[in-house]
This record gives C-alpha cells, structure tokens and sequence, in this order.
C-alpha cells in the first residue's frame, strides 16, 4: 500500500524554522579594506533605509499611499555591502522588496518616499509604487513584481556589458520564492553558456509569503548553480563584514572570468512578507534570535567596542537620518500627482538602441 502523505505535503500546522545563518567572517573593517572614516556612512545608510521603512509603514497605515508595501527590514547588510563592494556603474537588478537596495544605491529618500506616495517627484515618476523603484542613471534596473520574471532581465544586462565591452558586471537579487521558477533554470543555462558576467543571489530571508524554505524548495538553494556547473557559494546576510568579505572575491572572479555565480545569502526579514501579513507562521522566539543578529546593531557594536565613533555621534546620525525622512515624507506630501497626459509615457524603454548605455 502507498505511504501516507506527510509533511511537506499535507498541511500540519506545525510553525516551521525558516534559515540557519553561516558563521560570520573573523575579518575585520581594515582586514577588508574598509577605512575607519568609512564606517559611520555605511551605518548613516543601513539606519537611513531602516527608518525610512519604519516611516514608510507608518504612512501606509495612515492611509497616505495605497497598494502594496513589502519591507525589507532586517536585510539592510545585503545592499549596504552590495554597494560598498560594487562600482557605481556595474549593473544591480532586484525583486519586490526594493527599497533598502534603492536607497543603498543613492537614490534619495525623497523619491523614494515620493515613489510610494505615487507622486511625480517619485524615482519612477510615481507610476510604480513600492515594488518598483528605479534609477537608470545610478544603474539600478528596479523594482520587478512577478517572482522570477526579471532573473532573465539580470542575464541580460549581463550580455549587453559583456557585448559591450565595459568591464561592468551585473547583479540580480531574488527571494527564495524565486529559485523554483522556470526563468530561473532558463536564465541559468544561457548565462553559463554563454559566460556572462553576473552575480545571482537569492536573499533566502526564509519564507516565500508564509511558507517556510523547506516546505517550499528542496535541497540547499545554492546548489541549483552546480546542475549548470556554475560556481556558487553561501553567505551570512545578517553581517556587513561577512557579506563584504564573500561579495568582494565573488565580484573580482566574475569580473575576470566573465562566468556567473550564484550566491545564496541566508538572511531574515523582521517583518510580514507585506503589511496585511501578521506572521503566524513563525514563532516569536526566532524572531527574538534573528533580532539578536541585527545588522545595525551590529555594525555601531563594533564601532563603538573599536573607538570609531562615540555615542554621541551616533545619535547625531540618527537624528540627521530621522530628520531626513520626515523631510522626505513633506516633500511627497506636498507633490504632485502625474498629469494625466503622463498614463501613456514612460512605459516602454526609449527609441534608440542600444538601450542600455
Ligand atoms: C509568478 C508569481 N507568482 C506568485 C506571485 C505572488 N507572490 C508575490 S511575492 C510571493 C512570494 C515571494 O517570496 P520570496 O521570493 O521568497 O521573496 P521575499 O518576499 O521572501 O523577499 C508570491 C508568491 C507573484 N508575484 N508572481
């Protein structure tokens, strides 16, 4: 007789441990070539995309902008280290939850608060809202809604800068909830035949919606790369350093190689997968271990125990920081919405080719 269904299969109720974080790297900030003065920017900016977040959550429940709002809090180190490590031109496509990596990137707070609040000023002139943010002069190709869709899209930015001989790589971040997708698979076997220069990661924040990563994927994320032969490693998302340490050496190899790499970056999100997600599917008690591993916290840990920075100028920091965002949130506030002339503007990528410069 057939085995009766079991886990994985049949619903049980059981709250299922989403991530297993690797250990982090004993290097430290001058061991990776970070400066001293550089520290205290690199936490402006984590705290910055933290508490626009907060904001942004705060406004949403105010009713001041509608749609979706999927935060990426917890996750800050991601973008932080991705923009540390990368240079300006290189290319970084991403999924829904956008915001940190926007904000990482440069594009300010006030189109980013704009973009939500569908105002004009926004950095997709507020026609895109939350999960689609972009900024095509600092090369950051959004913002993409349908899970997987844009991982060919990464390839491609690929194979325009290796066609075009710049020397600029790509980096393409998906969720966990991605890694199951045909375009996934597809976009895989090109960009290994044809050695393109991008950097995959899946930011397995441990749950797709509500369900675990392991009722959801089998075996190790990272391994999908070595039924292509592709190079693939994993990485501890909830720490700077660490994701400096692995991004730098993964960045400098495809550069070289032209060959990609799929880099699985184990991390965790505080917050629901959207703001109508109350989260039941986990326990409070990994949310308090997560929060242990905070990124921010982390990093002014470290400053202050290595005398960087005292505590009065952190406080200066976040202040500055707190006042920016209330400044970003008048000044979407007191924007316009786009004219309606604008519906049939901006949807399709400019007449002249090469696209993408
Ligand atoms: C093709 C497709 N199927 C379903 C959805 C609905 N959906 C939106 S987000 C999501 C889960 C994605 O989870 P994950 O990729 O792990 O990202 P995370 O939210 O954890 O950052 C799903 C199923 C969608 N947007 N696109």
């Amino acid at each position: 007789m057939a085995k009766k269904a079991e886990d994985g299969f049949t619903p049980t109720g059981k709250v299922y441990k989403s991530t297993t974080l690797p250990k982090p790297t004993n290097k430290n900030h001058k061991d990776l070539g970070i400066k001293d003065e550089q520290l205290p920017l690199i936490f402006r900016n984590m705290y910055l995309q933290r508490r626009f977040e907060e904001r942004a959550a705060q406004m949403y429940q105010k009713g001041k902008f509608g749609g979706f709002l999927h935060l990426y809090i917890g996750q800050e180190a991601v973008s932080a280290s991705t923009v540390h490590v990368l240079n300006d031109d290189d290319d970084i496509i991403s999924a829904y939850r956008v915001h940190g990596m926007a904000l990482a990137r440069g594009t300010s707070p006030n189109a980013c608060m704009a973009e939500l609040f569908g105002k004009v000023t926004g950095c997709s002139k507020g026609k895109g809202g939350s999960m689609h943010f972009f900024d095509v002069e600092k090369h950051f190709w959004g913002g993409h809604a349908i899970v997987g869709a844009h991982i060919p899209l990464g390839a491609g930015l690929a194979m325009a800068n290796k066609y075009q001989g710049n020397g600029r790589i790509a980096i393409c971040f998906f969720g966990d909830g991605a890694v199951d997708q045909g375009s996934l698979n597809e976009t895989f076997n090109l960009a290994q035949l044809w050695k393109l220069p991008v950097i995959f990661v899946v930011e397995n924040n441990g749950y797709s919606m509500g369900t675990a990563v392991e009722r959801h994927s089998a075996g190790q994320l990272h391994k999908r790369g070595e039924a292509y032969d592709m190079k693939n490693g994993v990485a501890n998302g909830m720490d700077f350093f660490s994701m400096v340490d692995t991004l730098t050496d993964i960045a400098k190899e495809v550069r070289e190689t032209n060959e990609p790499y799929f880099l699985e970056v184990k991390t965790y999100r505080y917050r629901g997968h959207s703001m109508s997600d109350p989260g039941n599917y986990r326990t409070k008690e990994e949310l308090v271990e997560f929060r242990s591993f905070d990124p921010i916290e982390r990093l002014k840990t470290y400053m202050l125990e290595h005398k960087l920075i005292t505590k009065d100028e952190i406080k200066n920091i976040e202040d500055e920081v707190n006042q920016e965002v209330l400044d970003a949130i008048d000044f979407a506030e007191n924007s316009d919405f786009p004219p309606a002339s604008d519906l049939y503007e901006h949807v399709y990528v400019q007449e002249d080719f090469p696209f993408h410069t």
